[in-house]
């Protein structure tokens, strides 16, 4: 067994110790190293942000102390309309329009959905598209900027306290961001600013400090985390009805809590389609609802999607065998 050990010394990465495990006799015992002792990842902690995110998780649980026990009702509905609203400008806006172009949106669409998109504090147009265009580009690879083969907390939330894999940046600058270069409504964005939080202030004389923890505080670290479980959870749980080499799944939860974005399987081996699922069913995906309103008012146009055909052939070919179950397709 011990030059099963040394083969295995000698097989890492890190060059110190092999060279120094060549001038060792080879009926020596090496000791298994654990892989941790040797980490493939540089660990840039970013302070600021791990203690940011402290504080978020801290004073959201308060804010929620405060929706259930505490604030007007009026906050309680703002709330909801205002995660809905913000939440939109990062599936129908962020993710759907800017990211995978699956339909086109004319001005004023594209206006509503950069200040919904702003609203939701998940950083700029710009920066959210190209780390999610990177994502698709080498999912679950070192150049993701949320591998999720780093397991659920580096998905989830892990990510965004570390500097970036120097892999995300060199074959990041591969991914072409012309077209979100070029749209003004990205560019003008850096002039917004969200107001939303003192609305319930304003309007029914919420006090400013409920305001602020519920409406506010909770609702964005909710809303954070919803976005991250597309990440994280929808990598790692679920079925694979659309191909099932790959790590994102088909996942209910998810779906249900980040509007729609959680067939996450069907999303990545067809990125294009505006639904971002199979199925349109609004319940489990409002953002298509949306989407379908504003193409019913011409704002929204050339959508794309994919046929049934060349689906049920993808699913015959790379398919886990779960996608009848899930299809409430009655045709079938
Ligand atoms: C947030 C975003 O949470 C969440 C996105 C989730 C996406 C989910 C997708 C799933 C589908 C949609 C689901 C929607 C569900 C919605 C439900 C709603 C209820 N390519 O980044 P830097 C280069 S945000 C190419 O600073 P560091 C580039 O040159 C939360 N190049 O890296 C860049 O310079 P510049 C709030 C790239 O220094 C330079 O590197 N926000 C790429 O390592 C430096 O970039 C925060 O917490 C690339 N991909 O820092 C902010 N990336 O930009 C957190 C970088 O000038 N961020 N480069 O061109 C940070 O503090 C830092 O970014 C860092 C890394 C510490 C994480
Ligand atoms: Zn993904
Ligand atoms: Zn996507």
């Amino acid at each position: 067994s011990s030059a099963l050990f040394l083969a295995e010394a000698t097989s890492t990465d890190n060059t110190e110790l092999s060279t120094k495990s060549k001038h060792q006799p080879q009926t020596q015992v090496v000791k298994p190293i654990p892989p941790s002792i040797y980490p493939k990842y540089k660990w840039n902690v970013v302070w600021r942000n791990v203690i940011a995110f402290l504080y978020l998780h801290i004073a959201g649980l308060y804010g929620f102390y405060l929706i259930l026990f505490v604030c007007s009702w009026k906050t309680t509905v703002w709330t909801i309309l205002y995660a809905f609203i913000a939440g939109q400008g990062i599936t129908a806006g962020a993710h759907r329009l800017w990211a995978h172009r699956s339909y086109k949106a004319k001005l004023p669409l594209r206006i509503i959905l950069m200040i919904c998109q702003t609203a939701a504090f998940q950083n700029h147009i710009y920066e959210w598209v190209r780390d999610h265009r990177v994502h698709h580009k080498f999912t679950d690879t070192d150049a993701d900027p949320h591998n999720a083969s780093r397991g659920f907390f580096f998905s989830h939330i892990g990510w965004l306290m570390l500097k970036k894999h120097k892999d995300v940046m060199v074959k990041g600058k591969t991914v072409d961001m012309s077209d979100i270069e070029a749209d003004p409504v990205v560019r003008f964005q850096r002039f917004m600013f969200d107001t939303a939080i003192i609305h319930p202030v304003v309007f029914w004389n919420e006090n400013a400090w409920i305001s602020w923890y519920a409406a506010g505080i909770f609702r964005y670290t909710i809303s954070l985390n919803f976005t991250w479980l597309v990440n994280s959870a929808a990598h790692i749980w679920g079925t694979k009805s659309y191909d099932k080499s790959i790590k994102p799944t088909e996942n209910v939860y998810v779906a249900i809590a980040a509007f729609g974005e959680g067939w996450h399987n069907y999303h990545h081996v067809f990125p294009w389609d505006y639904k971002a699922a199979e199925l349109g069913d609004y319940s489990l995906n409002p953002s298509t609802m949306i989407i379908d309103f504003f193409a019913k008012i011409g704002w929204a146009y050339d959508l794309k999607t994919v046929s049934l055909d060349m689906i049920e052939r993808r699913v015959k070919r790379t398919g886990d065998g779960t996608r009848k179950s899930k299809c409430i397709n009655t045709e079938e």
